[in-house]
């Protein structure tokens, strides 16, 4: 028995109506139009759709314990939180196949796994507080679900500031019926490293979000302040380049005063599956005297495309194919705009290595970014109009660190404060509309969406400054979805939402 004046705890307003009340009566109370209710992740539409996938029947097993450990960063040694080494094994399975990866968290603190651009059931999406509990200090979580597209995708913490510390690794989808010719391949993971060294990263959120006030970059190029930096800028990116001033750039978890070395044999062609796990910094991807031929990002299949150097946002992934040269050469990942860099050496051939801060013309000649590139045929969504069109304004800046979609300051502890609506079925148009002075890589979970009309399929999509980026994308993943800036410091600040669907 419960006293009618009082809901009882975790009994809605809602559900009492619905228990109770109707029509006039219900409006009247609630004072205005009924609330929309969204799918929860447990909902028999999220086990439908997975049971719906392609399935081999394959499970993958794999192991994950989260845990306090030091990373020797060429002699430095950095106190960080990891999956074993830096960065965790390479997760591989094949299109279909299940994956049962267990965490087991031995960190101080809660976290969770998001496995990043893959379009799997939204109860196994890693997003505290949305999709899971998080996990607590000492408890463990099984993740289970089908791999339903091929591609290069990765694996991260979704909690806090923990992506900046080593909490990730690549996760590879192999396709059964592979299309590309190549003769071996390379996953090579770039990362911005800050974390046991100067400082920590809830450090450097704290620092950020005390604002720059009135403060101006007047140098001529970056500036350290604390762990802020100052005056990094690129004209790729339209201005302002990063804001955090990191003393590492890693390739697999190495800095330039110890690179790992690729060796391979002269003619090899090479699949480079390119993934930036950084927080804070867009990196300029070139290999010494070679051309690039991109064709894949974010996972699914371009249109084979010739390039000097890629430019690679937060979260995005770029595959390409190099045909190796007789020697040894240098794969330069330049932190943009940050006059830093982080290098592997690929050598074919006896002989000297090239030094780490060379000059690398490639890095100045074509730079492509993923509105150059134009999604192959099996890759393109159906022509179709758009059913429902959602507008995203990105807000904020560095002055009070205030960054949000649309001034809500979103809190991860209330996710489902004010969704955005979508329905199960839909083409769903997203415009995210920058009204900021500073560029943003912009994530939706669980979804691959298109940039305009033929191109690119992506998760992870750069929108510059004072700039308009439309995607349309197919609802139909049903659950609650994260959209956030993958800009680590500018999510936590408060540039995410939730993308959910209607019941
Ligand atoms: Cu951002």
């Amino acid at each position: 028995m419960f006293n009618a004046n009082e809901p009882p705890a975790g009994l809605s307003r809602r559900t009492l109506l619905r228990a109770g009340l109707s029509g006039a009566a219900a409006l009247a109370l609630a004072g205005c139009a009924p609330e929309p209710r969204f799918l929860s992740p447990t909902s028999s539409a999220v086990r439908d759709i997975e049971a719906a996938r392609q399935a081999t029947g394959a499970l993958t097993k794999v192991a994950l314990k989260a845990a306090v450990t030091t990373v020797d960063l060429a002699g430095t040694p950095a106190a960080t939180w990891a999956y074993g080494p830096l960065p965790a094994p390479t997760i591989r399975l094949r299109q279909g196949d299940a994956l049962e990866a267990t965490l087991t968290n031995e960190l101080p603190d809660p976290t969770t796994i998001h496995w990043h651009g893959l379009a799997l059931r939204n109860d196994m999406d890693g997003v505290p507080n949305l999709t899971q509990a998080p996990v607590a200090a000492g408890a463990a979580f099984k993740y289970r679900f089908t791999a339903p597209d091929p591609g290069t995708y990765w694996f991260h913490s979704h909690v806090g500031t923990q992506l900046d510390r080593g909490l990730y690794g690549a996760l590879i989808v192999e396709d059964p019926n592979e299309p590309l010719a190549y003769d071996e391949e390379w996953v090579v993971i770039v990362d911005d490293w800050l974390d046991g060294v100067t400082t920590t990263p809830p450090q450097v959120l704290d620092e950020l979000s005390q604002g720059m006030g009135s403060m101006t970059g007047m140098s001529d190029g970056p500036m350290r302040m604390g762990n802020t930096l100052m005056g990094a800028t690129s004209d790729a990116l339209g201005g302002d380049a990063g804001d955090v001033y990191y003393p590492h750039y890693l390739i697999n978890g190495r800095p330039s005063g110890d690179p790992e070395t690729y060796q391979s044999s002269p003619g090899r062609r090479v699949r480079v599956r390119l993934i930036n796990a950084g927080s804070d910094t867009a990196f300029r991807i070139a290999l010494t005297s070679h051309e690039l031929t991109v064709t894949h990002t974010d996972g699914f299949p371009v249109t084979p495309t010739t390039t000097d150097a890629i430019l690679v946002g937060m979260g995005e992934r770029y595959d390409f194919i190099v045909t190796l040269s007789d020697g040894a050469f240098a794969l330069i990942a330049e932190a943009e705009g940050k006059q830093d860099r982080a290098v592997a050496i690929v050598r074919t051939a006896a002989g000297t290595s090239p030094p780490p801060d060379g000059d690398t013309p490639e890095l100045t000649g074509r730079v492509l970014t993923a509105d150059q590139l134009v999604a192959v045929d099996s890759a393109q969504l159906p022509n179709r109009p758009v059913d429902r069109e959602i507008t995203v304004r990105l807000r904020g800046g560095m002055k009070q660190y205030d960054w949000s979609m649309d001034y809500n300051s979103f809190d991860l502890s209330d996710p489902m404060a004010k969704p955005y609506s979508v329905s199960s079925g839909e083409r769903v148009a997203v415009k995210f509309v920058n009204t900021t002075t500073m560029w943003h890589p912009m994530h939706l979970h669980g979804h691959t969406f298109q940039l305009a009309r033929g191109g690119a399929r992506k998760d992870t999509s750069i929108v510059l400054p004072n700039r308009t980026l439309t995607v349309h994308f197919d609802a139909n993943n049903p659950g609650r979805w994260l959209t956030h800036c993958h800009n680590l410091y500018h999510g936590e600040a408060g540039m995410m939402g939730v993308l959910a669907y209607l019941d």
